[in-house]
């Protein structure tokens, strides 16, 4: 057959980079930037660049698989595996009650379309709440900071139209992560240079001189864990020089007088002392900030992995609003959103208590573990190897994996595998046999992102302009796979269930196509599916930008930044010891990174990636540590925090100050000993613990920020 070259963008990460790719015999051959993609103007990296190979390469699944009694795997067909799996969870949910069966949903599910929403239904329809996903061992923070703080209902300032940029813990550059009003994740070195060229000012807060960092104007290179004590410093000199937006504050917002108090023992003497960041250059940077006058905080997975988190994120609302970083009546909202029903978008605080109950937090279904709740209508997944591990109602005894890998993402992760091995069944379903799959009962083999249809909607909000794509198939497998969500359909159909989505049931019984599926999960969108699916490529729907509009009249809301508990934490936080000036056996602290040849596990068997970022995810610390401890670059390290012990690679780096570890996560392959780590890494999240140090509204361990001993292995 001929050579084809067909638009797509790719799902490997949520930057969503346009591609142009030739395909022959059903075949990618070749895979390109698309330039005249207005988001991501042809911008790949090399994760991307070898899709092929995680479409086509000998570790791609070609058939579901069911495990024998000897822990070897047989092939099944899908409609065979989908009976017995659904005759077992028949069986389990009489004998033990719905809940008994759980779902873990990751980072892939996430960039399929249809699969969140249609997880959600299946379990409805079962009866089950015992839903989770990455999402709760992610940035819950930022959800349960707009929960309290409230929100803008015109928007916040863009990066494109931003005097200053400050951002804390997130590296775009190489993550790709995208948060409002942040360095877009989008083609994100072209678009910081374009807004350094217009003038922006970039202030960067990270422990690591980080690809982002190092393109800051001012880099505050901060302790480990201490954002908190670092942003109440901020927000003092802010409120204390009168550089906030007063007119702003009077009109809008509530609580400052309460907020001043509780951080005014955070002066810049003691912010010094504990976060590592000079008086002056926080001054600067409070200054810096507060000038704008346009631009805006926000923040990645840095501070939202550490020690109060949401207090954080609360801190960051804050620093937006006293600013008034909010667009006002009449000025434009460049992106409404595409995918998004057509709200009006009004230049008022929408309250707490006006939002959808998706934000509500401390209700729903209770934990049986650390009083935590169900959060964005699922269990928090910090807890989840000891729902299924512990006895009693509410046990988990199947779980069903969709585009994830618990075994080595989640907190604890020994404690993950131990529990993932103790199910009565687990059910993946992957594109490959990860380390969660290699446990699995039942494997199901799924389809590549490049064999599915699949849209913008997860990105959608994140675009500067009112962007969507909509992808068509870019190949057909000739063997037997499943989208994620066609599962459910499946196992609803033979469980006598339903699923139900906004727009109306889907018929178990006929099955329906992705299109009919994406416009029940949102019937209401500003541009339907129909219009951007007949387009070739993505496409900027100028026509949706809006202007802000005014208020409506009788909503009497402000912005909050005292809710409850907010000025009690900062005292906590005050009276903490400083961590920096304490003895004790953990002399380093472990912070969380992203790799740039790999996406979490996805990638360590890429062999580009293999060649360029090698095969371990090395533990990078600074020159005079390694010394210290007499041990060279590539030479194997112990690293110990209070929970377990790892072996890792050391690697000389100036990127970190002394007293730092950075080493990104999702590898190891789900030893629970120490593996061969030069061959195939070692799991950080075998030193986070679940039980201590957590955050008391998401239950969010301490992913980063970790005390840790460091010796020669
Ligand atoms: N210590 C520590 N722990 C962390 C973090 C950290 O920084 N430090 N980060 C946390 C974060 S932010 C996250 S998001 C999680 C990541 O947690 P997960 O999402 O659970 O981990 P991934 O490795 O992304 O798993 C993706 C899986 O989906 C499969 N896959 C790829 N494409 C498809 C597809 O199209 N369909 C299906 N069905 N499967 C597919 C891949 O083969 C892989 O097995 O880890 C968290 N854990
Ligand atoms: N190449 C690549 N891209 C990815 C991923 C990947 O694994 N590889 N993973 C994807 C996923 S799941 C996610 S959630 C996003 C995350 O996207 P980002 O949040 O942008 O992820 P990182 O690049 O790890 O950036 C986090 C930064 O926080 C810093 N940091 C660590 N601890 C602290 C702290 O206590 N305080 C502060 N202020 N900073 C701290 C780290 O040094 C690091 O530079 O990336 C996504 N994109
Ligand atoms: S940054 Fe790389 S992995 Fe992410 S979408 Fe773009 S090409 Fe794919
Ligand atoms: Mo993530």
């Amino acid at each position: 057959m001929a050579l084809e070259t067909k638009k797509t963008f790719c799902r490997m990460c949520s930057a969503y980079c346009a591609l142009d790719v030739d395909v022959e015999d059903e075949q990618v051959v070749a895979v390109r930037g698309d330039k005249s993609d207005s988001a991501t103007g042809g911008y790949t990296c090399i994760k991307g660049r070898q899709v092929g190979h995680q479409l086509h390469g000998p570790q791609r699944l070609r058939s579901c698989l069911k495990r024998q009694a000897d822990g070897s795997y047989e092939p099944i067909s899908s409609e065979q595996a989908m009976d017995e799996i659904a005759e077992r969870l028949g069986g389990l949910m009489e004998a033990h009650g719905p809940d008994a069966v759980g779902s873990y949903q990751g980072t892939a599910g996430f960039f399929n379309s249809a699969t969140h929403a249609m997880l959600h239904a299946w379990h409805k329809g079962i009866g089950s709440s015992s839903v989770y996903s990455t999402m709760t061992i992610d940035q819950p923070s930022k959800i349960i900071a707009v929960a309290r703080h409230g929100l803008w209902g015109g928007g916040g300032h863009t990066f494109a139209s931003a005097d200053v940029a400050l951002s804390i813990g997130n590296n775009p550059v190489i993550s790709g992560l995208t948060l409002p009003g942040g360095i877009p994740g989008f083609n994100p070195v072209k678009r910081l240079n374009d807004a350094k060229k217009r003038g922006l000012e970039l202030i960067v807060i990270d422990p690591r001189r980080s690809e982002s960092a190092r393109r800051a104007d001012l880099h505050l290179q901060i302790r480990p864990g201490e954002d908190p004590t670092l942003l109440a410093g901020m927000l003092r000199v802010i409120l204390d020089e009168g550089l906030h937006d007063v007119e702003f504050c009077n009109e809008h917002v509530e609580g400052i007088d309460e907020l001043r108090a509780a951080i005014a023992d955070f002066t810049p003497d003691y912010v010094e002392r504990r976060a590592g960041v000079p008086a002056e250059q926080m001054i600067e940077a409070a200054r810096l900030f507060a000038a704008g006058p346009r631009g805006s905080a926000s923040s990645g997975t840095g501070p939202d992995m550490a020690p109060h988190p949401s207090l954080t994120e609360h801190l960051i609302s804050c620093l937006n609003t006293v600013c008034g970083r909010h667009n006002r009546e009449g000025e434009a909202l460049t992106n409404p959103g595409v995918f998004t029903p057509p709200l009006p978008r009004t230049a008022q605080p929408i309250a707490p208590a006006l939002l959808p109950p998706f934000f509500g937090f401390g209700k729903g279904r209770k934990s049986r573990f650390r009083g935590l709740y169900q959060l964005f209508e699922e269990m928090p997944t910090a807890t989840l190897a000891e729902e299924i591990l512990e006895p009693g109602e509410g046990q988990i005894r199947a779980l069903m994996v969709v585009g994830g890998n618990p075994a080595v993402a989640a907190p604890d992760s020994c404690n993950m595998i131990r529990a993932l091995e103790s199910l009565d069944l687990l059910v993946c379903i992957d594109i490959a046999m990860s380390a969660t799959a290699r446990r699995a009962d039942y494997v199901i083999a799924a389809r590549h992102p490049f064999e599915r249809e699949d849209a913008t909607d997860f990105t959608d909000p994140f675009y500067e302009e009112p962007y969507a794509f909509y992808t068509h198939k870019v190949v057909e497998p000739d063997f037997d796979v499943l989208e994620d969500w066609e599962l459910f359909i499946g196992l609803a159909k033979r469980l006598g269930s339903e699923i139900e989505l906004a727009g109306g049931a889907i018929d178990t019984g006929a099955g329906a196509t992705k299109l009919e599926v994406l416009k029940r999960i949102r019937p209401e969108t500003r541009v339907s599916y129909d219009e951007v699916r007949a387009k070739s490529g993505g496409h900027v729907y100028e026509d949706q930008v809006l202007e802000v509009a005014p208020p409506i009249p009788g909503i009497e809301a402000r912005l909050q930044c005292a809710p409850e508990g907010i000025c009690e934490e900062l005292r906590e936080v005050r009276g903490e010891p400083i961590a920096a000036e304490q003895e004790g056996a953990f002399t380093h602290l472990l912070i969380c990174r992203r790799l740039r040849h790999f996406q979490n596990s996805v990638g360590q068997d890429f062999p580009q990636s293999q060649e360029q970022g090698g095969t371990t995810n090395s533990a990078y610390m600074n020159a005079v540590d390694l010394e210290e401890l007499g041990i060279g670059s590539g030479d194997l390290i112990s690293i110990e925090s209070d929970q377990d012990r790892i072996v890792a690679v050391a690697e000389a780096t100036d990127e970190v100050r002394s007293g730092v570890v950075s080493m990104s996560h999702c590898w190891g392959d789900g030893d629970l000993e120490d593996g061969d780590v030069r061959k195939s890494g070692s799991n950080t999240s075998r030193l986070v613990a679940t039980d201590r140090d957590y955050d008391a509204i998401t239950g969010m361990a301490r992913q980063t920020a970790i005390p840790v001993a460091v010796r020669p292995a």
